[in-house]
């Protein structure tokens, strides 16, 4: 995930493309990982975490976008998640938010899908909309631009984690995921680590191809790992250890919060 919040863009040839970690990783292996990541997410938490936790707030949650009732557990996870939302909703509320319509569909298709799919998480589009305005500007850092099929202009590469203010992580996916052999960078909008990638990636836009540079894919993949980081995000607790889990600065939880209730106030909700 976004470990340092300072990302940089990189033009591939031309052409927005993302190599995904290689596909035949098995799934017993992106288990481990998985159970790698609760022990780092463990240890990480010694010292300090505790208090961190029950002393946590959390920001307004933002009711989930009128959808149609015909989606169900099994056939959200299918359909592009762009056409999830009431269209007129995301119209509404971007334009009352500024955040662009074609990633606000993707935060509110994501809350919705996990609604349905993981209903105890409770991940809110604004939660969504808060990590992803941190993490890239809602994939539009250093003048990129979304384009309607989810891809943006320039695709994104954090800093390398070297140790130098971020935590110094050794290359995981040689370079296949975040195209550095030697370390590992976030990738993409909601900026995921190779690892993190390597255990919850998803599909979200209908192509049956996970792309850690495509909006759709980046931000429900972000939401389950999210949803998979607490028993529940609907308490200040379970939100924050979400939080902690996505990005370990101090700072980062506060900053995602403001944002998030920015932009509920936006629409009303307080
Ligand atoms: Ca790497
Ligand atoms: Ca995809």
């Amino acid at each position: 995930m976004g470990l340092q919040g300072v990302v940089s863009c990189h033009r591939q040839n031309g052409r927005v493309t993302s190599r995904i970690v290689r596909r035949n990783r098995t799934i017993a292996v992106a288990a481990a990982v998985a159970v790698i990541i609760v022990l780092i997410i463990t240890l990480a938490s010694c010292g300090g975490g505790l208090a961190r936790f029950s002393s946590a707030k959390m920001p307004v949650a933002a009711p989930l976008p009128p959808f149609d009732s015909k989606f169900t557990d099994a056939s959200v996870r299918t359909v592009p998640l762009v056409t999830v939302a009431d269209a007129a909703w995301v119209a509404d509320v971007a334009a009352k938010t500024g955040i662009p319509e074609r990633v606000l569909a993707a935060y509110a298709g994501g809350a919705i899908r996990l609604a349905l799919t993981w209903p105890e998480c409770g991940v809110t589009w604004n939660t969504l909309a808060g990590i992803g305005w941190i993490e890239s500007h809602h994939g539009e850092l250093y003048g990129a631009v979304i384009a309607p099929d989810g891809f943006m202009s320039e695709p994104i590469y954090g800093q390398p984690l070297v140790g130098d203010g971020t935590m110094n992580i050794p290359d995981f996916d040689d370079g296949n995921f975040d195209g550095d052999p030697l370390h590992d960078r976030a990738v993409g909008p909601m900026q995921i680590i190779p690892q993190t990638w390597a255990a919850w990636h998803v599909d979200g836009n209908g192509d049956g191809d996970p792309n850690g540079q495509q909006i759709d894919d980046s931000v429900v993949s972000a939401a389950n790992y999210l949803c998979f980081s607490s028993d529940t995000m609907t308490t200040a607790e379970g939100w924050t250890k979400s939080l902690w889990s996505y990005n370990q600065l101090d700072s980062y939880a506060d900053d995602v919060r403001a944002t998030a209730n920015e932009y509920a106030a936006a629409i009303g909700v307080h």
